[in-house]
């Protein structure tokens, strides 16, 4: 099955937790902090693999956890950091944030790295706290959640070359004389069901081909296998343009199939196209062959894929035009590289509550979950840190008098004047 779009949640892993240990040492008069750091969480990675052509194995994995940093130990040692949990995805996958608004990532290279959710970073042990005016500080930080987000992957098949036309005039047939593609081949229509690829190899030169589904008129309306593989051509920078010599009016056929590209984008219209006039092997359809020369100015090779006649000049031919194609973009907007919480978002938002206030923000939020609130000098630091990002006089702008409740979280406090 071919899947080329899906939801997927993914789970940084959570930070180790640093320690809050002391050194106990038969001749140590006063044993020092000793707690370790923790170790950071893994990362959920996307990874390019060239032969992959679909998104299926995200249909079975549809939560993706990474790993959580190992917690500090004693003797200041660091716990482990986490592995990171490798996802392989085909060449053309897009990762956007659900609602599409922002695009994390993209991947066109075999190997290549997108990070679609980070790890934590690891909590501190108390040895990383002392410092000459608190040498033994008795707290450690927790180490940060990882991220998680629901994301919308995408695929956008990535060849450079694809095969567009009718229903059975011989893409598959060709994809499959020419590259290492084994499609299947029938003369009923919409046969091809979805993108297949294949590397092509031209002397000591090669580039990726891809068989599409049939189009008809309209598909760019739903017609037919319609819009959703039209999406698949736009990377294409060059396309094959198949015509069947037997059928009724080939010249036809073409003007439709350009009107239907030119219906989904326009700019596909600009693509350099080799029109391909396959089934010359069928007796009869010298007339319809001249037509096509008399009225189109693109180049115009005629072949037999199924006898494998003047394939080599239809390969050489495409390998010249490729080089000359400029490369293809994809057009979504690409916001990843401010896409950050930190400056976008204020570091805390008050709201009023019926018996006080509520305190927010993605800011406040790690250093809340950075603090241990079993330990009694972790909850002083932590209100420290909280004075110190100006909640205090913010509340107290907003109306806060002593004793009011203030909520953070999950977690509430007095407000003392
Ligand atoms: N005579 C002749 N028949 C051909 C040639 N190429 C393909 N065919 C036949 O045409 C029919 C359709 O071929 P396919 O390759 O499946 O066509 P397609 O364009 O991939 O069709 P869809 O996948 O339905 O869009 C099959 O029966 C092929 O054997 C050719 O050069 N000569
Ligand atoms: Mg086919």
């Amino acid at each position: 099955m071919f899947v080329d779009e899906i939801t997927v949640e993914v789970y940084g892993g959570r930070g180790g937790n640093g320690v809050a240990i002391y050194r106990r040492e038969k001749f140590v008069e006063y044993g020092g902090p000793w707690g370790g750091n923790g170790g950071h969480g893994g990362s959920v990675i996307f990874v390019g693999e060239e032969g992959k052509t679909t998104l299926i194995d995200l249909r079975y994995q549809r939560h993706i956890k990474a790993k959580m940093g190992i917690n500090g130990r004693t003797k200041g040692q660091h716990g482990a950091n986490a592995e990171h949990t490798y996802i392989r995805v085909p060449l053309g996958t897009i990762i956007y944030t659900e609602d599409k608004s922002f695009k994390i990532g993209e991947i066109t290279e075999h190997n290549q790295e997108v990070v679609v959710a980070k790890g934590g970073k690891g909590g501190r042990g108390n040895m990383a706290f002392a410092t000459h005016r608190n040498p033994a500080p008795d707290y450690a930080e927790n180490g940060d959640p990882g991220v998680h987000r629901k994301i919308l992957v995408e695929l956008k098949v990535l060849a450079d070359v694809g095969l567009i036309g009718y229903p059975s005039v011989g893409k598959s047939t060709l994809i499959s004389v020419v590259s290492n593609a084994k499609p299947k081949i029938a003369e009923y229509p919409f046969t091809t069901l979805h993108p297949n690829l294949g590397m092509v190899q031209v002397g000591d030169e090669s580039f990726v081909l891809a068989d599409l589904p049939g189009l008809i008129e309209n598909a760019h309306l739903g017609l037919g296998l319609g819009i959703q593989f039209l999406k698949h051509i736009e990377r294409c920078r060059v396309f094959l343009h198949v015509l069947d010599l037997t059928r009724e009016d080939p010249y036809a056929d073409y003007i439709k199939i350009n009107h239907e590209l030119e219906m989904y984008n326009d700019e596909l219209l600009e693509r350099p196209q080799i029109v391909v006039a396959n089934k010359i092997d069928m007796p009869g359809n010298d007339d319809k062959l001249e037509v096509l020369k008399s009225k189109i100015t693109a180049p115009l090779i005629v072949i037999s894929a199924h006898q494998r006649t003047d394939i080599d000049k239809l390969l050489k031919k495409t390998l010249e035009e490729l080089k000359k194609a400029p490369k293809v973009f994809d057009h979504t907007p690409d916001y990843v590289k401010n896409y950050t919480f930190e400056g976008d978002e204020p570091a805390f938002i008050i709201t009023r509550t019926d018996d006080g206030f509520e305190l927010s923000g993605e800011k406040l939020r790690l250093v809340f979950e950075r603090t241990d609130f079993t330990k009694e000098e972790a909850v002083k630091r932590f209100a420290r840190q909280i004075r110190s990002m100006g909640i205090d006089d913010a509340l107290r702008k907003e109306g806060a008098k002593h004793q009011d409740t203030i909520r953070i979280f999950d977690y509430e406090f007095e407000f003392i004047e």
